[in-house]
């Protein structure tokens, strides 16, 4: 288990927090002579959801290596279905898969998105950029994304920091694909303010209403045209049904690292497919590794907006994988090449970034 810190080239401002890099979790499995690596999503903080980095690494050296070791054969689904027995922890179960599925893939010597059963294909870009102090700011990130060809373009918005933004964003680029996301700053009482999104044309809301909330974003949903997304609320597959049944959103952000990892991930958007419901690839400003892992994912069929899955250098100066994530000329991205998940770490780079190392097994 590593944790490294990584400088963000600008910082990431939202509604719940500012970070200026990302520290992210990583762990390193081997078995024979193949390595595969998985990494968390958590932050040092719990002001996104409630796992935190020193959390995860309780949960993944006290509760989920102990499932493995008393395993005397598996697989990863097995592995899975083993780790019901703990609730929750979302994060902590996805790096321990990620791990599993990269080792199993390279035993294989396939690509991981053919473990996935997904299609080789390009992948489409997106960018989200955080809340800006001054409106230049805003407009100038807006302008190099749109010259780089990114597919769709998200910003993030709080109160206060919404409808006159927008309007101006709209104003100086009334053609690009746009939608904003609040993290949970909203409550139904600012059914007004909400309202007032539908003139813009954005593509969705992402996560207007409180992050475990399901029902109210179905009594708001039906009250906007603009459509809804969720993302903080649909931790697994049942928070899906249930959003589906109430009609609480039309998209939904799938960020495997949040529902429990790819197999998870495969299974929501498979029942998304089925019932009309748009999903996405989201992003937690993740290292190369998980970057990685969310590029395979969107080989997946359910896959057809574009995700929050931007170029290498919009987060790090360096990062601690090769290749780098890259944009087309047309702003698609390919996958990564090679067994796995196709990146390599680079242990120079691992050892600079690393403020935390310990062997579990
Ligand atoms: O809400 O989608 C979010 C980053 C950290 C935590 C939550 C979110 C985000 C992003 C960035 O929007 C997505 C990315 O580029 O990785
Ligand atoms: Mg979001």
């Amino acid at each position: 288990m590593f944790i490294v810190r990584l400088p963000l080239v600008s910082s990431f401002e939202t509604s719940f927090s500012v970070q200026t890099n990302r520290e992210a979790l990583l762990l390193k499995m081997a078995s024979d002579d193949v390595c595969g690596w998985g990494e968390c999503v958590t932050s040092p903080d719990p002001y996104y959801c409630y796992e935190t980095n020193a959390t995860a690494s309780h949960i993944i050296q006290d509760f989920l290596i102990p499932v493995l070791t008393a395993m005397n054969d598996f697989t990863v689904e097995t592995v899975l279905k083993n780790f019901e027995q703990i609730r929750g922890h979302h994060m902590a179960k996805a790096a321990v898969e990620n791990a599993l599925l990269d080792i199993t893939a390279k035993k294989h010597d396939i690509p991981l998105f053919e473990l996935l059963g997904g299609a080789s294909k390009k992948i489409m870009s997106g960018i989200s950029i955080g809340i800006q102090e001054r409106i230049d700011d805003l407009f100038e990130s807006i302008g190099k994304a749109s010259d780089k060809n990114y597919h769709r373009i998200k910003i993030k918005i709080k109160k206060n920091k919404d409808i006159e933004i927008l309007k101006n964003v709209r104003k100086a680029f009334p053609d690009i694909k746009l939608m904003a996301d609040a993290n949970s700053d909203y409550t139904l009482e600012d059914i007004h303010i909400l309202k007032g999104l539908d003139e813009f044309n954005l593509m969705m809301i992402e996560q207007p209403l409180n992050y475990d909330d399901i029902y109210f974003h179905a009594r708001l949903q039906k009250q906007l045209e603009t459509p809804v997304c969720l993302d903080e609320s649909i931790k697994n597959l049942n928070d899906t049904k249930t959003a589906v049944e109430l009609g609480s959103c039309k998209i939904i952000n799938i960020k495997q690292g949040r529902v429990g990892g790819m197999t998870k991930a495969k299974e929501i958007q498979g029942y998304c497919l089925d019932n009309a419901i748009q999903t996405w690839s989201g992003g937690m400003l993740e290292t190369g590794i998980g970057r990685a892992f969310n590029l395979h994912l969107q080989t997946l069929p359910g896959f057809v907006l574009p995700g929050d899955t931007s170029e290498t250098s919009r987060y790090f100066a360096e990062d601690i994988v090769d290749k780098p994530v890259t944009l087309r000329p047309d702003g698609f991205i390919e996958i990564p090449q090679g067994a796995g998940i196709g990146v390599k770490v680079v242990s120079k780079r691992l050892d600079k970034f690393k403020v935390f190392h310990q062997k579990i097994i």
